[in-house]
């Protein structure tokens, strides 16, 4: 599959935007690699090779060719490949929800980490998922380091995630409007505007198919938080798309370490 393409897709396991990015080639049927990478230890990688001083993820690379940025992926896969999900009649339309969607992916992720980081452990499982012996015992000593840093650079704090939460509360109300007119977002097929809406809003809508999003612990722990809008129709649009629409999550990957299964550490009540 992946001589086809070279496509290598960084991502971290929790990232909602890798997520977007990861479900569009899936859909699409473009072969690719996926590069888990640890928390933390993504940063300098990515900053070299994405030549934007910026560390995130997703980042995708082709030989000496390497994209970073979720939109700019979207728009480099675009230019190559006849996006099913991307027809030129409705791209306008189409990149205009994905931005809408893009623009609150950092208050949902700010919104999940203040209770997460609560339970240290389950967020260090999570982190260490795909990690060598040596990155996980890394992430394990410099966690408590790690930690404030994170809170200060995604402004995890009462008053940022009040924001937040106002902010993820606008799109929810905006998608219980819009998807009354039709299932899918833009026409009468599925789209990105469809995928980028459902990833960015998955780790709120908990869908059993993503295995992390989907996990008993993420799911007490952490999208506890977002129990205001479980019963949401948004969000419930979000585990229909999942269940209609994604397919196996990390398929490309192989075997998958298990995640916190082997973590006795971590109680699950409470
Ligand atoms: N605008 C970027 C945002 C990506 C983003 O915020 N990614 C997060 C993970 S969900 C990340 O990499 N955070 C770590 C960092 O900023 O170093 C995109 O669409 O790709």
């Amino acid at each position: 599959m992946t001589e086809q393409t070279g496509l290598v897709l960084y991502t971290i396991n929790m990232s909602h935007y890798s997520e977007k990015i990861r479900w569009l080639l899936d859909y699409e049927g473009i072969a690719y690699r996926e590069a888990p990478l640890t928390p933390a230890l993504h940063a300098l990688p990515m900053l070299i090779k994405g030549r934007l001083w910026q560390t995130t993820v997703p980042l995708l690379q082709q030989g000496s060719v390497c994209v970073q940025d979720s939109p700019r992926i979207v728009n480099w896969l675009a230019r190559r490949y006849a996006l099913r999900t991307l027809p030129p009649e409705s791209d306008i339309e189409i990149l205009a929800i994905q931005k809408r969607f893009d623009a609150i992916g950092k208050a949902v992720a700010r919104f999940l980490y203040l209770p997460g980081f609560a339970h240290g452990e389950l967020i260090r499982a999570i982190w260490t998922q795909f990690s060598s012996p040596w990155e996980a015992r890394f992430i394990q000593l410099a966690y408590p380091l790690i930690k404030p840093v994170f809170s200060l650079k995604l402004d995890i704090n009462e008053k940022h995630v009040a924001i937040a939460e106002q902010a993820i509360d606008l799109e929810i109300r905006w998608l219980e409007q819009r998807i009354l007119s039709g299932r899918y977002l833009v026409g009468n097929r599925f789209s990105l505007a469809d995928i980028a809406a459902a990833a960015l809003l998955a780790p709120l809508a908990c869908p059993v198919q993503h295995p992390i999003y989907g996990h008993p612990l993420f799911r007490e722990k952490m999208a506890i938080a977002a129990g205001k809008w479980e019963h949401s129709p948004a969000l419930q649009w979000v585990r229909d798309l999942y269940a209609s629409h994604r397919g196996v999550v990390w398929q490309s990957m192989g075997e998958v370490p298990a995640l916190l299964d082997a973590q006795p550490g971590i109680p699950s009540g409470g």
